[in-house]
């Protein structure tokens, strides 16, 4: 192991030298297929780890419903208690878990390190809720009656994870369903499990010593084998999916088949729009930000960018300026801005993305081309580097692929408008709806955006990208990216269960309506 990458495992205790035991439901195991974790920034094998079998898998599943038995008689805020503790193990461990992060997944430090901020920021949400997860009393027509409605923990809740965000979408479940009383089975990205094993390892570690059975949050690394038993098993709850489109529909279609509940972060399709009043020295930068950082590889990364013609060539020309700045580096260095793609494969689809828009007769501003070997500084020679893309297809035609598909990485399409009508009925054409932006100093411009006739998206923003939302509002897109809400807001109503309890404390017993029974 180069000295780089073992300076990282080393402080996260992850042993390298042998297989790393991939399974946790209260003790450590792992018999199945053996994965290969990669580093992207080198193509470096940083260690083996052994899957779960689908014997492991399903005593996992079974333990974890027994941890759930115990989880849902503590009282909510003694697990806010130990949600509290978990935050600070977290906390303590913030820069070594972003430099792993960093390593296996191949985002830069300090977006590693932001992304275990968002898991110790949910924590501390999950404290709070764990006080705040309250019911109602309902007026009764009935004299002498009350009706409550009453959240109670839904049982095991399954996290299926994407490389991407390797910790934080885990965190953002594991706070909720928590202080929610359900226990989580974690299956994440088969190509991210380190980040898992360390977070894992944190987690229990808080929940032995604080006498918590560790099923309570088990983990089960595996393939499309693991994740499929995880979906069809009638023991998984709520099964909360973050992945593609494609693989999204048959979660969905397998869960409702077996009446589970899914919750779904699929695609995202972002556009950002340019009003000729925005303030370009906000607006520029966040673009920049949104296109390029995390290498184009958030589920709320700018693909899509409409210029108003006013602004349109001064926009481009500045734009084309910070991404001339931008270079390969290594992620894990404190001053680099482009890391790389996270897998071989995804440098194929960078590539048909770039080949489908010269087939179109795009006009490409930049980029358009992986790095070759030659190209690298030594020390990334391995890696899956690519140049991030600035595109403008001949028209805006949302029926094209360019428009349509999400490719998950820096390739940026761009379109002029004249009227911001125009602009939102694209930003709006699309199937997908995650995030979206509009730039302007105009309040009425804001209102119609954020109005009936204005974004259709779950996150609809003024003055600010599509990318970096916080954990304090509702995650989440609407139409195929799924309907799904994670993180702040309402979030948690989605994993408990509601039963309205009529409680009658009178001498007689009406019937509802005024309905008359009596023999
Ligand atoms: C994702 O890409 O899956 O808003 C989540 C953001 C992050 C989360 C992205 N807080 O970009």
């Amino acid at each position: 192991l180069s000295s780089r990458a073992a300076s990282v495992l080393n402080a996260l205790d992850i042993p390298t030298a042998k297989e790393v035991p991939g399974v946790y439901d209260g003790t450590w195991t792992g018999s199945g297929e053996v994965l290969e974790s990669v580093c992207p920034t080198t193509g470096e094998v940083l260690a083996r780890v052994q899957a779960a079998s689908p014997h492991e898998l399903q005593t996992a599943l079974a333990k974890s419903r027994e941890a759930y038995k115990f989880l849902r008689s503590v009282p909510a805020p003694r697990r806010g208690e130990i949600l509290r503790q978990i935050r600070e193990a977290l906390a303590a461990k913030r820069d070594e878990l972003g430099a792993l992060i960093s390593l296996e997944m191949g985002k830069i430090r300090t977006e590693g390190v932001g992304e275990v901020q968002e898991f110790v920021d949910i924590a501390d949400y999950g404290v709070g809720l764990s006080r705040m997860m309250n019911g109602r009393v309902v007026a009764s027509e009935r004299p002498g009656h009350s009706i409550l409605e009453v959240p109670n923990p839904l049982g095991v809740v399954a996290v299926l994870s994407a490389f991407n965000f390797p910790v934080a979408v885990y965190g953002w479940n594991l706070a909720l369903a928590f202080a929610a009383g359900n226990a989580t089975v974690w299956k994440p990205s088969p190509s991210t499990p380190l980040c898992s094993i360390a977070v894992t390892k944190i987690v229990s570690g808080v929940l032995e010593r604080n006498g918590i059975p560790g099923a309570a949050a088990s983990l089960v690394i595996g393939g499309k084998d693991v994740g499929e038993a995880i979906v069809e098993n009638k023991s998984v709850d709520m099964v909360s999916f973050t992945g593609s489109e494609a693989v999204g529909r048959q979660v969905a279609k397998v869960v409702q088949g077996r009446f589970g509940k899914v919750l779904l972060e699929l695609g995202g399709n972002n556009a950002s729009i340019v009003m000729p009043d925005a303030d370009l020295s906000l607006a520029v930068p966040a673009v920049f930000f949104g296109a390029v950082g995390t290498a184009g590889q958030r589920c709320t990364s700018t693909r899509r960018l409409y210029l108003h013609r006013d602004i349109a060539p001064s926009f481009l020309s500045r734009l084309l300026s910070l991404y001339k700045s931008l270079g390969p580096g290594d992620p894990l260095a404190p001053a680099t801005l482009l890391g790389p793609l996270h897998t071989r494969a995804a440098v194929g689809i960078y590539s048909s993305a770039i080949e489908r828009l010269r087939a179109s007769g795009a006009e490409l501003l930049c980029g358009a081309a992986p790095y070759a070997t030659g190209e690298l500084p030594g020390a990334l020679h391995g890696g899956n580097w690519v140049r991030p893309t600035v595109a403008v297809p001949t028209k805006v035609d949302l029926e094209h692929d360019v428009w349509r598909t999400e490719t998950f990485a820096p390739v940026l399409c761009v379109g002029v408008f004249d009227e911001l009508e125009e602009a939102i009925e694209w930003n709006n054409g699309v199937p997908q709806g995650l995030s979206s932006s509009l730039w302007t100093r105009d309040v009425r411009n804001v209102g119609k955006w954020i109005g009936p006739a204005g974004s259709d998206c779950g996150i609809v923003n003024v003055n600010v990208g599509t990318s970096g939302a916080e954990i304090g509002a509702a995650f989440g897109g609407n139409k195929s990216t799924g309907w799904g809400r994670e993180s702040g807001g309402d979030a948690w109503k989605q994993y408990v269960r509601w039963s309205a309890c009529t409680l009658n404390f009178s001498d007689d017993a009406p019937l509802a309506q005024g309905v008359s029974f009596a023999p």
